[in-house]
């Protein structure tokens, strides 16, 4: 572990060590991609559904970003460059209800994560196709994965297959397991435990809400 050079001490949240590789961290393997029979599904709360093919997704006009990921367990690299689609382009489609305040991202395998919607409407949010140049690699959620620079990185989905707007906010896959509704690495927002009480209590109202819904 090398001390961090001060010149970036203020892009390293409290907590985290710098590493320029770039660690895969996946619950389960690794799934495979189909072409023909892959979409990107977006639903719930919106005044339009819409499901792309990977064909008319690859249509979508892109954006670029450079950006730091911050991992809960520690890590965090400098300097990414994501190329992709930007929240804001599929929200152009979707139009959201006023009242979606809520998006759980939707992966292969049944991951899930939930965030806000204002925490996807950053400049720096992107729908990854490319990383560094080239085109995502399978493991680091190829051929497309959220990326949500601004919280820690389990709330960016690798294999991202749909986003379901909500005006709940229910806890995904990490969430239930008592990660933090938020994920702000600023705040080193963790673990369930450190949530406000009223937050604890939306994670239980807004997951029974989601279940009896369905
Ligand atoms: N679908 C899916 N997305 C996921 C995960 C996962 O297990 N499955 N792991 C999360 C976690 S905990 C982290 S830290 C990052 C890791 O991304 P990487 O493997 O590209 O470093 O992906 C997140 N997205
Ligand atoms: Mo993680």
């Amino acid at each position: 572990m090398k001390p961090i050079d001060p010149a970036l001490a203020d892009r390293v949240p409290p907590g985290q060590v710098l590493t320029e590789k770039f660690p895969v961290l996946t619950y389960g393997g690794t799934p495979a991609f189909d072409p023909a029979t892959w979409t990107f599904r977006c639903f719930g709360l919106v005044e339009h559904e819409v499901s792309w093919t990977w064909s008319e997704f690859l249509e979508l006009p892109r954006v670029r970003v450079r950006s730091d990921i911050h991992c809960v367990t520690t890590w965090s690299r400098l300097d990414n460059d994501w190329e992709g689609v930007s929240v804001r382009e599929i929200l152009r489609h979707v139009t959201p209800r006023p009242e979606a305040r809520y998006v759980l991202q939707h992966a292969e395998q049944g991951y899930t994560t939930n965030t806000t919607l204002d925490d996807l409407l950053s400049d720096d949010v992107v729908l990854a196709l490319r990383h560094d140049g080239r085109d995502l690699e399978p493991d680091h959620g190829g051929p497309l994965r959220m990326v949500v620079p601004k919280l820690y990185f389990w709330k960016s989905a690798k294999w991202l297959r749909g986003l379901e707007f909500l005006d709940v906010n229910p806890p995904g896959f990490w969430e239930r397991a008592g990660y933090h509704m938020n994920a702000d690495p600023w705040r080193e927002e963790r673990y369930a435990d450190q949530e406000t009480d009223a937050m604890q209590r939306m994670r239980t109202e807004a997951a029974r809400a989601l279940r009896e819904r369905r």
